[in-house]
């Protein structure tokens, strides 16, 4: 079948098939662009010219776990750092008033904001609700199932909990010691406790073009209202340091394809893979919400790219919104986004 048949078959959501989604994962040449503006209209279809964009706030990169992928897994000696509550509210008010819809939360599993079941952590969650009042996204990694409803009470919007991939046996050579079926859960009990919840792959972990699509489809099944894919950045000093990047074109590719195939889900263009030169490119893949945008001069990391564009404020809403006054895209506003979620969280129920 050809990329155009395919791509017709997404819009009649007619039986598409896994071997679809491969052969669309597989696009070459031409048919690249044809994917990209096929999954550029689906979006401007649904959202407009409005875009969402998250504030990255990485507040602690002390991690119990060791993930082969990662720059901060336990084994890696480097320096680290954990915020005060103080620290998170200021930052949180200062990129609210700079004008993000969200704030993003995100934290390795450090033991201290896991103590005595997540009470710092969640004594922050309430804190930015209370005394900033943005909406919020919490990225604490693993959680007890019953821990779930107490994110909800301190006023998380959504739990960010990415699979990385639904191959089993890749999982557990990337998510060294740690469960699939828990990571799994994550996303069933989040919503279960009445949060919005977010899915993702990383591209370029060895996966094949299958696995990729099989991901893809899983992610859809399970009912997050937002996914993402990004591309693996080898990180120095982990056992996959030497392992070869993919192109980036693969991470767009899919994008397109999560677009096609779920129209109305929250897809983000992150600025963690290839810093700001990656934004224009995801958002014509299909993307509308930009996350990882972090304000300079904070000491604040990243994960994939920890330094990349922070420190000269490539990633700093400032200069996000100055480029998509230039691409005649428009930030929803806290109103807008608010409704979404409202929305969004009715019909999960
Ligand atoms: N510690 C929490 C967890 O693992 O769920 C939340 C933060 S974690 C650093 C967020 C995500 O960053 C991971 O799930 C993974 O998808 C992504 N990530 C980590 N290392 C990466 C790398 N080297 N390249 C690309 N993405 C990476
Ligand atoms: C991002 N670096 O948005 C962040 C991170 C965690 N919820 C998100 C992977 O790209
Ligand atoms: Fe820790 Fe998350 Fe990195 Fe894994 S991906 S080592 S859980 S910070």
């Amino acid at each position: 079948m050809s990329v155009v048949e395919i791509i017709e078959k997404t819009k009649k959501n007619a039986g598409i098939s896994k071997e679809d989604i491969a052969e669309l994962l597989s696009v070459k040449g031409e048919d690249v662009s044809l994917l990209f503006s096929a999954a550029s209209s689906v979006r401007d279809r649904v959202f407009g010219k409005k875009v969402f964009i998250y504030g990255f706030v990485y507040f602690s990169t002390y991690c119990r776990n060791n993930c082969a992928f990662c720059y901060y897994r336990r084994t890696n000696h480097l320096p680290r750092y954990r915020k005060t509550e103080d620290e998170v509210l200021a930052l949180s008010a200062s990129l609210k008033d700079a004008g993000i819809n969200l704030v993003d939360l995100t934290m390795g599993e450090d033991p201290v904001m896991c103590a005595n079941d997540y009470d710092e952590l969640l004594r922050i969650v309430r804190r930015v609700r209370d005394e900033v009042g943005i909406s919020i996204m919490a990225s604490p990694g693993a959680v007890p199932e019953a821990s779930f409803k107490r994110f909800t009470d301190a006023g998380a919007d959504w739990f960010a909990c990415y699979q990385e991939t639904y191959n089993r046996e890749l999982f557990s050579k990337l998510r060294l010691e740690q469960d699939f079926d828990n990571r799994l859960n994550q996303k069933i009990w989040a919503k279960n406790a009445g949060l919005l919840t977010e899915d993702g792959i990383m591209v370029g972990l060895g996966e094949t073009l299958a696995d990729r699509a099989d991901s893809i489809i899983r992610m859809g099944s399970l009912g997050c209202q937002q996914i993402r894919a990004m591309t693996f950045v080898p990180q120095k000093g982990t056992p996959m340091e030497n392992m070869r990047p993919t192109e980036p074109i693969d991470e767009l590719i899919s994008i397109a394809v999560m677009r096609l195939l779920f129209p109305n889900k929250l897809i983000p263009a992150s600025l963690d893979v290839e810093g700001i030169a990656g934004l224009k490119t995801r958002l014509d893949a299909g993307a509308n919400v930009i996350t990882s945008i972090v304000p300079p001069h904070e000491d604040l990391a990243g994960v994939a790219q920890h330094e990349l564009d922070i420190d000269n404020g490539r990633r700093s809403v400032e200069h996000v919104l100055h480029l998509l006054d230039e691409m005649g895209r428009k930030v929803a506003t806290n109103t807008e986004y608010e409704s979404l979620l409202k929305r969004l969280k009715a019909e999960s129920k």
